[in-house]
């Protein structure tokens, strides 16, 4: 197929999958012991496509949850879709699924899946397409909150030992300015950062001058998602950068972000922002603004890993991302691992499309239910 014949969708199936996590994940607003997702697959003429929804099972890190982007993707989105006509162009999937207001992870899923099964009928990988400049990306990893500093240290030290570059803690009220003061001296030298997924108020902002001396990459997202103003002024009174994760959902979010001084880096998630188009429009402005950007994670499959990687090959994304490798969560992945290499590096994916696809009889393994989208 030539880059300017069209890909008529035949069909979209939905397959919730559950994948036990090697550990629980705790953060400021809840505790992960498994992982659940739910996977679009796309049939096109003679190819597939794959994309991951990354809203969880309980709406706490985002409005999103799992339940309602399906009803979303099977009801509205998929069938919207399905009556919208061949794709001439990647940008239609947004364009035909404008109507529905928000949504974002449902839409980034269904996107994603239509662009892998676009870019394998010509042959071309995600990455390429996006504009890669790399084929292997530095990888940090996120460190949920441990039982004890013990704990916390000794799970460190295995992810430096593997070659992570930069690791992150989660923090919350109470548990943040001692433990990861605590941490700073146990690895005088390690870039570090620290997460409070939106946990604080700006009456706050003594616990954010305490950890101002610690020597942080950064401090992402400690205040309100819905207030940038409140970032602005603190970040006004700290040295460390502020970076922002859930205040960001388009572009246009972070050109305000960025005007208002709200922060000085932004964590890119294909999901949050509503597709992997707008992630790389994203990563576009903040290079016109020379902010800095790294891609985050969201405890995704192989499938969700491989087109964040894919983006963590962009010119402007110049600091470690939450790009794990699949054994950070996972005791199996969903398609081939990806696997860190001593130098914490990971390999960029270069097959047709985002070069994985769920292994048949893991799908089946992990599967707890599917459905085909009716179109209406
Ligand atoms: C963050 N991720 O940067 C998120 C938060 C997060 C790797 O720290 C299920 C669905 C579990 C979404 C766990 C990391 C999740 C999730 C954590 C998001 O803020
Ligand atoms: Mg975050």
């Amino acid at each position: 197929m030539s880059d300017h014949s069209a890909l008529s969708i035949r069909s979209i199936q939905l397959h919730e999958v559950a994948l036990p996590l090697v550990r629980p994940f705790r953060t400021s607003f809840g505790e992960e012991r498994d992982k659940r997702a739910t996977l679009v697959r796309v049939e096109a003429d003679d190819v597939e496509g794959w994309g991951e929804c990354v809203a969880a099972e309980e709406p706490r890190y985002s409005e999103e949850w799992l339940d309602g982007a399906w009803i979303a993707l099977e009801h509205h989105l998929g069938p919207s879709l399905l009556a919208g006509g061949a794709i001439e162009d990647p940008d239609q999937v947004a364009r035909t699924l404008n109507w529905v207001r928000g949504h974002r992870m449902a839409k980034a899923a269904l996107e994603a899946a239509v662009l892998d099964a676009w870019l394998r009928a010509t042959g071309r990988s995600l990455a390429e397409f996006l504009g890669a400049v790399r084929d292997r990306v530095p990888c940090g990893v996120s460190v949920g909150i441990a039982p004890s500093t013990d704990e916390l240290v000794r799970e460190i030290r295995g992810y430096l030992e593997k070659g992570y570059r930069r690791v992150k803690l989660k923090i919350e009220p109470g548990r943040d300015v001692k433990v990861v003061a605590d941490v700073r001296s146990e690895f005088p030298d390690t870039p570090l950062s620290v997460d409070a997924n939106a946990a604080y108020a700006l009456s706050d902002a003594p616990v954010f001058e305490a950890l101002d001396e610690l020597g942080l990459v950064m401090i992402e997202q400690p205040l309100h998602q819905e207030d940038l103003v409140e970032h602005a002024r603190l970040q006004s009174r700290l040295r460390t950068p502020i970076c922002l994760d859930e205040s960001i959902r388009s572009a246009r979010d972070a050109a305000a972000a960025l005007d208002l001084g709200a922060c000085r880096v932004i964590n890119i998630k294909p999901g949050r922002v509503g597709g992997v188009l707008e992630a790389r429009r994203v990563h576009d402005v903040c290079a016109r603004q020379g902010a800095p950007v790294w891609i985050g994670g969201m405890l995704e499959t192989g499938v969700g890993r491989a087109a964040n990687l894919a983006l963590a090959a962009l010119p402007g994304v110049t600091m470690p991302g939450d790009t794990s490798a699949s054994d950070r969560y996972f005791a199996q992945d969903l398609t081939d691992p990806f696997v860190l290499s001593r130098d914490g590096t990971m390999a960029v994916p270069i097959g047709p499309g985002i070069g994985v696809a769920p292994i048949p009889d893991r799908l089946r393994a992990c599967r707890v239910r599917t459905v085909e989208v009716r179109a209406t």
